[in-house]
């Protein structure tokens, strides 16, 4: 048995119906942008899956209950912060049931939540991997990734991380790495990493097929599906990684440490580099829910999956 999921009047009648459903994080709103830039990026995100013929279902847990699909006022008690919100990664959602808690929710959590509400597809902006140093920071994202079957859209793993470990680390644990339109592991705000991914795709169709065959042949760990940022909004790679290797110092000085130290080298990089690296951060969010959302659409098989999310086994939709 899943956990309740409460989902939106609209989210509910779109999975029903057997339309497409893109989920979509709350933590990015809550923790990773400032106001009001996290606000206008959620209403973006949910209008550019809109726009592509999806419905967009935004997860969080409001006041102790998992929800998919936030209404405005919502989304807005998430971008201001005027109460205490919590980060909730997959071990924290039990605790916030039980304490009646409004937390954000993470990639790892949401796919989990996504999953148990029978959603296949999210679109977010950088996942969590393996941090650098030696220090054994590696987000919850990659287990979650390893043991929950939803396809992530997003700019690779975000450019403050180990992404040579990180992409090791996906291939350990037999997490397939697509390469939208690219041969290379986009690195967040730049466009590319310089590290090969798995495969590369060059369309929706394609990538749905591969997303299929992998889920069909009962494999059931989630899919990467990485999407360089526009070259439009691109950041300098010179400047990112000298704001980053700041950011990191400063990070190390000031003992930041566990669910707090992505916050914290997001915000600073944002500072350091004066907003370049934030306006990179929110085309690359719009673009990942746009582009991808209404291909997934086009596509139309990985929806046609979405309905059998709940059994564990998803063989027969090839
Ligand atoms: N990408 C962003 N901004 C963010 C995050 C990702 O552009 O704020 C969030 C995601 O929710 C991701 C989390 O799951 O950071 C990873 O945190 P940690 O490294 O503590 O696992
Ligand atoms: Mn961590």
């Amino acid at each position: 048995m899943s956990p309740t999921v409460v989902c939106s009047e609209a989210v509910r009648a779109a999975r029903d119906a057997g339309s497409p459903v893109v989920a979509l994080e709350s933590t990015v709103i809550a923790h990773g942008l400032p106001w009001p830039h996290n606000l206008e990026a959620a209403l973006d995100m949910e209008a550019a899956v809109a726009a592509g013929g999806a419905t967009p279902a935004t997860v969080a847990v409001i006041d102790g209950v998992l929800r998919a699909g936030l209404d405005r006022a919502t989304l807005e008690r998430l971008a201001r912060r005027a109460e205490p919100i919590r980060k909730l990664t997959r071990r924290d959602l039990g605790m916030a049931v039980a304490d009646g808690a409004l937390g954000a929710t993470t990639v790892a959590s949401t796919m989990l939540i996504a999953h148990w509400a029978g959603i296949r597809v999210f679109a977010t902006g950088g996942i969590g991997g393996v941090h650098r140093g030696a220090g054994g920071d590696v987000s919850a994202d990659l287990p979650e990734l390893a043991r929950t079957p939803v396809a992530v859209i997003c700019a690779g793993a975000k450019a403050i991380l180990d992404l040579p470990r990180t992409l090791e680390w996906l291939e350990t644990f037999g997490v397939p790495v697509l390469g939208y339109q690219t041969d290379t592991l986009p690195a967040f705000f730049v466009r590319s990493s310089g590290l090969a991914v798995q495969r590369r795709v060059d369309s929706a169709t394609e990538a749905a097929r591969l997303i299929h065959a992998h889920w069909a042949a009962g494999l059931e760990s989630g899919v990467l599906i990485a999407v360089p940022v526009p070259e439009a909004q691109a950041a300098d790679p010179d400047h990112t990684n000298a704001a980053i290797a700041q950011a990191l110092a400063e990070a190390e000085a000031a003992g930041v440490h566990g669910p707090s130290v992505t916050p914290f080298l997001l915000g600073r990089v944002a500072e350091i580099t004066g907003g370049e690296s934030l306006a990179a951060n929110l085309a690359l969010l719009r673009h990942n829910a746009a582009v991808r959302g209404g291909d997934c659409d086009r596509a139309g098989g990985l929806m046609a999956a979405r309905g059998r999310t709940r059994s564990r086994r998803v063989p027969e939709f090839l």
